[in-house]
């Protein structure tokens, strides 16, 4: 196969045009976005696993392999704070997703590398468990599953509300073995209150070292909401055209519906597990990025120099940011009771058991 990086002549690349998948189609402007916002991701998670491997960082769980579908999530998100935007309740491996909503990778890199100025956590949670309360983006559980029952607490406030804000839940195929993604099913589909959550599985076909085949009988995900009424889509979360467009049915759908849609998008898991099986880089499954990249250049929407360029520029960035985040400080043993609780009428109360938090 050729790689993109060796002398590919193809004639002038032929700008305005659309790349298809299938009977679907994306502009090349909105192609040429998608693939800056992937790599960018790619290469913002290569920085943090060195950072895991170099002793800058620590424990590191992310995205690598699921780009093309994320990417194409946080594009079309409505971003704002309050029931009239959409509630985002992510994965560990969505970096591209908040890349695509406008996250700064410095923030990213603040998190792997547990500084204080990290926006998500203040220096305390592993690398990739967002939270920003600005955008709507609930932490990021490590507990599995329990994002689906809470995702459904959200949907009821829109759906009691006037506007056409969603609930968007994301979740491996592993964490739908937890009671909470039932739960998700029953409870937005109670009959006459059904609730406007999108659904989606990122299914890579793995739980750490188990795979899915081993402990699924059903043969899509998106099956098991058959008996409760909600439609649904497996797409192939490798394809950007795709995603695009299964992201864009199901949110028009649940924003149009105030009903729930699935998405079971197949993806890839790139370096493994996490930090903790050694975030080995795969080479038997399919690269979203490299793929993309081809078709690109095959529909001449783009020259490998253009291209090349995205991923140096990609580089510089994140150097740049970790150069940043490493010279910042860490958390202090004073800020531990930072955050941690709510102000509380208890504190007034009784004084004595005073949360630490300011007046
Ligand atoms: C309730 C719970 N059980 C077990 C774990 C340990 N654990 C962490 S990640 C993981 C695998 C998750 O697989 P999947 O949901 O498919 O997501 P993926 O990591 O493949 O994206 C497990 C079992 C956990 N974090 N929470």
């Amino acid at each position: 196969m050729l790689s993109f990086y060796e002398p590919y002549d193809r004639g002038p690349a032929v700008l305005p045009g659309e790349l298809h998948s299938g009977t679907e189609s994306l502009s090349v402007e909105r192609c040429l976005e998608l693939h800056r916002l992937m790599v960018r991701s790619r290469v913002l998670e290569e920085r943090m696993i060195k950072m895991s491997k170099s002793g800058e960082g620590y424990f590191w769980i992310g995205g690598p392999g699921e780009e093309a579908f994320s990417a194409c999530l946080g594009a079309q998100v409505h971003k704002g704070c309050g029931p009239a935007y959409d509630y985002l309740y992510l994965h560990y491996r969505n970096s591209a997703t908040l890349l695509a909503m406008g996250m700064d990778p410095l923030d990213g890199l603040r998190q792997m590398a547990m500084r204080r100025t990290d926006p998500h956590s203040a220096g305390r949670y592993f690398s990739n468990h967002f939270a920003r309360r600005d955008w709507n983006v609930l932490p990021v559980s490590s507990v599995l599953g329990i994002k689906f029952s809470m995702a459904a607490g959200t949907a009821l406030m829109q759906k009691r509300g006037s506007g056409d804000g969603v609930t968007i839940v994301v979740g491996g195929d592993a964490g739908t073995a937890e009671g909470d993604f039932a739960s998700c099913l029953v409870w937005s589909t109670r009959p006459q209150q059904e609730l406007p959550v999108l659904i989606v599985v990122t299914n890579n076909g793995w739980g750490i070292s188990t795979s899915a085949c081993s402990q699924h009988s059903e043969s899509s995900v998106i099956d098991r909401g058959k008996p409760h009424g909600i439609p649904g889509e497996v797409v192939n979360g490798n394809d950007p055209v795709a995603s695009w467009h299964a992201v864009r049915r199901g949110l028009d759908y649940c924003r149009r519906e105030r009903k729930p849609y699935m998405i079971e998008a197949l993806v890839s898991r790139l370096y493994g597990h996490s930090s903790s099986s050694g975030c080995q880089r795969v080479r038997n499954e399919s690269d979203c990025i490299r793929d993309f990249e081809m078709q690109l250049l095959d529909a001449g929407l783009a020259d490998a120099e253009a291209l090349r360029r995205v991923h140096l520029d990609a580089e510089e960035e994140a150097e740049a940011a970790a150069e940043i985040a490493l010279s910042e400080p860490h958390p202090t043993p004073e800020d531990v009771p930072v955050h941690t609780y709510a102000p509380s009428a208890v504190d007034a109360v009784y004084p004595d058991d005073y949360t630490g938090l300011p007046e």
